[in-house]
């Protein structure tokens, strides 16, 4: 999945693909790279980022989705209200991407229920003002998982088909630093869960961290992509379904590699 932020503050691409004709071709390039699907957002989720209203949402995304379906490129949207959703569905987007699991609009569920579009459950606690602020567990992987479960039952309640739920641990969204490594040391038991999993770690903090300099300064985003594929790697060994990500050249070479390996005997 490839990664189109039509905003002007995500923290790794922000203001680059604002202009719709700018942003469609992009999203162009990135299927080009080998992105199956191109995910594209209004909205901006990074740490402490405050909330736009439903109609700018809908001015950004919309003509980047009808213009990439033109294109016949698959398209998710990055979305919280089920009202952008539901014109996104419309355009022609394949699949919505809720960062909230469903949990910031209570109409979420209903749109994925009655219209049958496969649905992104991403382990969400709080909006991204104040996420950092609920960054604690009792047993983290434990936490996640049952609150992620949670989330699974109210889709399912509200007649969402559980064939159509991917799920996603949330790099990132109400965990720190440590704790986005404990959640990729276990995606095995998360892809055991039974849903396909979405990993999304693309140019995060925590590998800004992981990659910094012998000052201490982060690795600037622009230089995370390499450490992102190294990640698609581990995602796809763990038997991750789906890896999200900013420049997906080498991430799909990598699940090509995985993949073939896969084929071999290890017996
Ligand atoms: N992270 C961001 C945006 N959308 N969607 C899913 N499913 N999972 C994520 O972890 C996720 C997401 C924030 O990153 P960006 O600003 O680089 O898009």
């Amino acid at each position: 999945m490839g990664v189109v932020n039509v905003t002007p503050d995500s923290f790794s691409d922000g203001g680059k693909w604002l202009d719709a004709a700018t942003a469609i071709r992009h999203g162009i390039d990135l299927a080009a790279q080998g992105a199956d699907l191109v995910d594209v957002g209004g909205e901006s989720t990074r740490p402490g980022a405050l909330r736009i209203d439903a109609d700018e949402e809908l001015r950004r995304v919309l003509p980047v989705i009808t213009g990439l379906v033109a294109e016949g490129i698959p398209v998710s949207v990055d979305t919280m209200r089920a009202s952008t959703g539901r014109q996104a569905l419309e355009a022609g987007a394949a699949i919505i991407n809720d960062v909230s699991g469903g949990r910031a609009d209570p109409a979420m569920m209903g749109l994925a229920a009655q219209t049958g579009s496969p649905i992104v459950l991403m382990h969400w606690r709080e909006h991204s003002d104040v996420m950092q602020k609920h960054t604690a567990y009792e047993d983290l992987v434990a936490d996640i998982t049952s609150e992620l479960l949670q989330q699974v039952d109210a889709a399912v309640a509200a007649g969402v088909d559980p064939a159509q739920i991917i799920l996603d641990p949330g790099l990132g969204f109400s965990k720190t630093g440590e704790q986005n490594w404990t959640v990729l040391a276990h995606l095995e038991e998360l892809v055991a869960l039974g849903p396909p999993l979405l990993v999304a770690a693309s140019r995060k903090r925590f590998l800004g961290e992981v990659l910094a300099g012998p000052d201490g300064r982060l690795r600037p985003t622009d230089g995370r992509d390499d450490a992102t594929a190294a990640i698609s790697t581990l995602s796809a060994l763990a038997g991750a379904w789906c890896v999200r990500v900013h420049e997906p050249a080498a991430s799909a070479d990598a699940v090509r590699v995985v993949a073939r390996l896969a084929r071999e005997d290890r017996a």
